[in-house]
């Protein structure tokens, strides 16, 4: 690890926290973790015999002459263990009652309390665990909804960023301290420069794989958060009805009026493996009403930011030319409708997809051609190193340094952009200037982890 193995404040850190880390009763089982200097004693006070080290065995957790339930427990002494203090999990029943129980009596004992929100990963994190891109990776893997983010999340939290930036920051001292050593050494017999000279060519290469980097993090934080598709058109195009379709549930009010919905309407999705808000819309017209012409002044707005919209109109009606920059696909709706009124010919020049909302006719080929522009979009950035804009802003200020250290100048000006260069990535990876940005990110966590 880039840090030292210990991280000052886990040391003053004393307390015994503990914590549900299951999710919330009833359940099955119940998962109640400690961690902590005292937790071999909170074993001894609710069981007969500590079990061998990382080993699940069956025991009955009695407290004050009480049997509260029978656990499979695990006891993992520090410093191997998630958070590198001695740990232990009790997986009892899942029901309120017996979980309060065990809970209220860990509660009672000395040097033991609750933990917050995100502590063991904190932990984890002060103890030299996890950097913080690992941290970050973690809570990501948490909060995934899609398979595209859970790879996305593993990959991090396998410390492929953590990786990258080590090896970066090891090329960057190594280039410091030769430079440092020349100008140590100026007034003897070597010629200046000499030395430093050769390593410029890394620093330049260094840049240029940093740079790379960043070329992929766009889509890769827009993977993170989740792609947004808004559906637009004229009123009464079947918009709403569309996403209901899509939501599988009625979200957005469907009505003959044209006009009906105001309101930007945001559904998330699954798509492909992908994470999507789909946004439903004001149908667009010169509007009569105020409350009407704001709803299509906020459909514009949204749509002009989206990353793909679906431009609906009625198939059997000529379809006009799009307001929007962003990629779309033209859908024309009721196909159903046609049959019923022979009048109105398909207009299937116009129209990219031919859906029928009310028949489902055509949706599984609109979310197939959703899932091949999301694949195309996605695919790359989920084997991105940067998933968020603080590791963007951090790798951007090592780059720029690294490049101004490149520059012909003073040695001793450019061993300065070097090490502000080597800071920048200490931020990433949480060696240096942490404290502000720790409750930022543990804030994300939820208690237990
Ligand atoms: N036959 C048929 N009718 C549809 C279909 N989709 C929507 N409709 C009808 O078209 C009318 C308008 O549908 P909405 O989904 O409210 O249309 P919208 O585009 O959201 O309209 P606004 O919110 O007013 O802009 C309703 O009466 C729907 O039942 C479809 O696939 N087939
Ligand atoms: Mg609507």
């Amino acid at each position: 690890m880039v840090q030292g193995a210990t991280r000052g404040r886990g040391m003053m850190e004393r307390n015994t926290i503990f914590a549900l880390s299951s999710g919330p009763p009833p359940a099955g089982v119940a998962v109640i973790r400690l961690s902590g200097p005292k937790t071999r004693f909170g074993l001894e006070t609710l069981i007969d015999s500590i079990p061998e080290p990382r080993r699940a065995t069956l025991r009955s957790v009695r407290f004050r002459g009480t049997e509260i339930d029978r656990a499979l427990i695990i006891y993992m002494p520090g410093p191997a263990s998630f958070s590198g203090e001695d740990m232990a999990e009790l997986h009892i029943h899942g029901g309120r009652a017996v979980i309060a129980a065990l809970l209220d009596a860990l509660g009672t004992l000395s040097g033991f309390r609750a933990a917050e929100s995100g502590e063991f990963t904190r932990r984890a994190f002060l103890n030299g665990r996890l950097d913080l891109t690992e941290v970050e990776g973690m809570a990501d893997l948490i909060a995934a909804e899609t398979e595209a983010q859970r790879r996305q999340a593993l990959r991090q939290a396998d410390g492929t960023l953590r990786k990258a930036a080590e090896s970066w920051r090891e090329r960057l001292v190594r280039a410091r301290a030769l430079i440092e050593a020349e100008l140590d050494f100026a007034d003897e017999e070597d010629v200046p420069g000499a030395v430093s000279d050769r390593i410029w060519p890394d620093v330049s290469n260094l840049a240029e794989e940093i740079s790379v980097a960043l070329a992929g993090a766009d889509p890769a934080e827009r993977l993170r958060d989740g792609a947004e598709i808004v559906i637009l058109g004229p009123p009464n195009a079947g918009k709403s009805t569309l996403l209901n379709a899509l939501a599988r549930r009625e979200v957005a009010i469907v009505t003959p009026e044209p006009g009906t919905t105001r309101d930007l309407i945001e559904v998330r999705l699954d798509i492909g493996g992908y994470p999507v808000t789909l946004v439903d819309t004001a149908g667009l017209r010169d509007a009569a009403g105020a409350v009407e012409a704001e709803g299509v002044r906020r459909a514009e707005k949204r749509a002009a930011s989206a990353d793909f919209v679906l431009w609906l109109g009625e198939a059997g009606s000529p379809l006009p030319a799009p307001p929007v920059a962003a990629p779309i696909l033209r859908v024309g709706t009721k196909t159903d409708a046609l049959d019923s009124s022979p009048q109105r010919a398909l207009r299937r020049a116009d129209f990219d997809v031919l859906i029928s909302a009310r028949t489902g006719e055509g949706l599984d080929s609109l979310l197939a051609r959703l899932g091949d522009f999301l694949r195309e979009r996605f695919a790359p950035a989920e084997s991105s190193l940067i998933t968020r804009a603080r590791h963007r802003s951090c790798l951007i200020a090592c780059r720029d340094a690294a490049i101004a250290a490149g520059r012909p100048g003073p040695l001793e000006l450019r061993a300065e952009e070097l090490r502000r260069a080597t800071d920048a990535l200490g931020r990433l990876v949480g060696a240096v200037d942490v404290d502000d940005m720790l409750d930022v990110i543990f804030r994300e966590f939820c208690i237990g982890k």
